[in-house]
């Protein structure tokens, strides 16, 4: 009987440790995001899948998803980023990646990535944004950590 609970314990333990949100977000030709905001819990493990759901070249119209530290505005992480020397095939410099949570690289046309990441464990709001040049105007939207 004991050995009995000891698997049912151990198993939900594992099942809480093991407790994955999962994302699915999509970016189009149009410059949109397919979600403008999602929800994750504190301290949480993440996967996030962001596809190019688009067919335009990725020299023309690629598209990452990176998620910024709270507090840093994606409008002027775009700025920065630009500043930085962003460009078609290198749109995240890494000078300036200090700012960031996480971040897929930049898709082409029917690519998809999945990221994994663990929530922050302080509730709070979280923006990102693609950093392809120029679509940050566009291309934004908010992570909720409750
Ligand atoms: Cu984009």
């Amino acid at each position: 009987m004991k050995l009995f609970f000891a698997v049912i314990l151990s198993s939900f333990v594992f099942s809480i440790l093991n407790a994955v949100t999962k994302v699915s977000i999509s970016g189009n030709d149009l410059m949109q995001f397919s979600l403008k905001e999602f929800e994750v819990k504190a301290g949480e493990e993440v996967e996030l899948e962001f596809k190019n759901a688009g067919s335009l070249p990725k020299i023309a119209m690629g598209h990452n998803l990176v998620i910024l530290k709270e507090g840093v505005s994606a409008i002027a992480f775009g700025g920065k980023a630009m500043q930085a020397g962003a460009n078609a095939t290198n749109a995240l410099p890494d000078s300036v990646k200090g700012d960031v949570l996480a971040f897929t690289k930049l898709l082409g046309p029917g690519e998809t990535e999945v990221v994994k990441f663990t929530a922050p464990k302080k509730p709070g709001i979280h923006q990102f944004v693609c950093t392809f040049p120029g679509h940050y105007a566009m291309m934004r939207g908010v992570m909720v950590v409750k």
